[in-house]
């Protein structure tokens, strides 16, 4: 009769889950003695990276990352990071190693009390089995909830003394389990929304990171192609669902209230399409929709149907519902769009580099299939302006808001990619809080590269502190920090550059080397 680890192990190889992101302790250990040859673990320095590298591994690869911590103080370290995956829907499965059973009680050195409850609000659904026989059902569970919609991190917490206990022979179903959704809109809905579509004078699609991850980007295209519409990136876009020199791209819509009204007046019917209506940021009251204008929003997660404030929602596959309204509407009732325009000429900047330099640099020599891993806050402007993003899966960005994602997660996601280079996007505020990730590139060898934009200052905080005429506060700059020894004390190979010459060769050697690389630009200060 197989042990409760064995049986565990098992469930995890039957869910593709052989690559084990985490930092263990000694509640740990007991599980990683038992860890067969086909798996491999992952050692991140800091929980914050690590559960932010699973994330960037779980974004790229499309599916689910396993992740290890250890007790609550490992749990509490990847709170941060935790915030964006549950905005970015990450079926993370996260375990945290218990105390023995019979003593959490007594409180002792590494109990987690109350471990269920430590995570929320955060994950999606979290639980400490009853007893050791329901573990591998527990963590079943878990990992079928997490990838049901809307898909979201889940924790469970494993007392160490379980793994030794032998399993129930009914675990061995669990191996064999699927779990699916079959939610899509019905004919009448489909009839009535492409009507409708038909219908409107003008008008406009708006697209959310769920058109991404689903792989809809090309029915989002061929949707457009056939309304002859414009299409908008929701606000606060952690992904990229639409290419961004598609005659219809608009842009992404601004992050405030007022702004998206005046970005979208004139139609008289908003499509959004896998976003929440809105993810908006700045308060900037005003009103929330143009006049005259009717919002539906789809989405397969019914938090976000249900929470928006205005607007009719449907809740389903948005792929599916893409690619059958494509079929649906009438193609030709409006004119062709007109191509777009070249893109603006990229500022030179002084004795420093401007990011949109930096950015024009990159989409004139980098891998046209390049994926992003963005958390470089001040540049989203000219980064939107000067890219050339056309496959999916291409841009990633903290979904949450929350510093720390950005550095783990390229990592993460280099990991995922044999096929595709990736390259992170840093501030230098940004990259401390997940630079140990840097150690992870090294050992394991992971041919990331990492830029680091470096203006000596949180740039984003600069100009909300004017959004919210704040004045001069404390606390906004960050000078004094090589980046490049601290790449080389973690055993990365790093340079740093201040002119667009200089970048394209930085780029040019990383892209050669097949090594993980940093390259430190010395950039201006901008505006998002
Ligand atoms: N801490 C966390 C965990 N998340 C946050 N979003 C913040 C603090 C607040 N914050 C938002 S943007 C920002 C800070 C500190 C500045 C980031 O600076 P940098 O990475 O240098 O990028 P820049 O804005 O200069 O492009």
């Amino acid at each position: 009769m197989p042990d409760v680890r064995q049986a565990t192990y098992d469930l995890l190889r039957s869910h593709d889950l052989t690559t084990i992101f985490g930092n263990p302790g000694s509640n740990e250990l007991p599980f990683l003695a038992g860890m067969p040859a086909d798996f491999r673990y992952v050692l991140g320095l800091h929980e914050g990276a690590v559960l932010a590298m699973a994330d960037g591994y779980a974004l790229a690869r499309g599916g689910s990352a396993l992740v290890n911590l250890h007790a609550a103080a490992g749990t509490g370290n990847a709170l941060g990071p935790l915030t964006n995956s549950v905005y970015s829907h990450s079926p993370l499965i996260i375990t945290a190693g218990q105390q023995v059973r019979s003593t959490i009680g007594q409180e002792v050195m590494l109990a987690n009390v109350d471990a269920a409850t430590l995570p929320k609000p955060l994950v999606k659904w979290s639980c400490e089995p009853a007893c050791a026989q329901d573990v591998p059902r527990s963590i079943s569970h878990a990992i079928h909830i997490a990838n049901l919609p809307a898909k979201g991190p889940v924790y469970v917490s494993v007392p160490y003394d379980d793994w030794g206990q032998e399993a129930p022979p009914e675990a061995r179903h669990l191996l064999e389990r699927t779990t699916g959704t079959a939610g899509s809109l019905s004919a009448a809905q489909l009839a009535d929304l492409a009507g409708t579509l038909d219908a409107a004078e003008s008008p406009v699609l708006v697209l959310g990171p769920e058109v991404d991850a689903q792989y809809a980007n090309d029915d989002a295209v061929r949707l457009a192609d056939r309304l002859g519409a414009p299409v908008w990136i929701a606000p606060s876009a952690s992904r990229c669902p639409f290419p961004t020199r598609h005659r219809s791209f608009r842009g992404v819509l601004p992050a405030a209230v007022q702004g998206v009204t005046n970005a979208l007046a004139g139609h008289d019917l908003i499509l959004v399409v896998g976003a929440p209506v809105f993810r908006y940021h700045q308060f900037v009251p005003g009103e929330y929709l143009p006049a005259g204008a009717r919002l539906i929003q789809l989405t397969g997660d019914p938090g976000e149907a249900a929470r928006a404030p205005m607007g009719q929602a449907l809740v389903g596959d948005v792929k599916d519902a893409l690619s059958r309204l494509a079929d649906a509407v009438t193609a030709g009732r409006r004119p062709e769009l007109p191509s777009l325009p070249e893109h603006p000429p990229a500022p030179s900047g002084g004795d420093r580099l401007h990011p949109a330099e930096l950015f024009a640099v990159l989409r004139e020599n980098a891998p046209a299939d390049a994926v992003y891993v963005k958390e470089s806050t001040a540049t989203a402007a000219d980064f939107w302006a000067q890219m050339d993003l056309s496959r999916q899966g291409s841009y990633f960005f903290p979904a949450s808001g929350g510093l720390g994602f950005g550095l783990p997660a390229a990592v993460g996601a280099q990991l995922a990619h044999d096929d595709r280079q990736v390259i992170g996007l840093i501030g230098d505020g940004s990259a401390n809080y997940g630079i140990t990730a840097l150690w992870t590139a090294a050992q394991y060898e992971i041919p990331v590269i990492i830029v680091i934009l470096k203006n000596g200052t949180y740039g984003a905080l600069r100009w909300f502190s004017k959004v919210l005429d704040a004045g001069e506060t404390p606390g906004m700059d960050v000078p004094g920090i090589d980046f490049v020894q601290i790449a080389g004390g973690y055993g990365v190979a790093a340079t740093s550059v201040r002119t667009r010459e200089e970048f394209a060769d930085a780029l040019a050697a990383a892209l050669r080397s097949g090594k993980p690389a940093v390259i430190e630009a010395e950039t201006e200060l901008t505006e998002p």
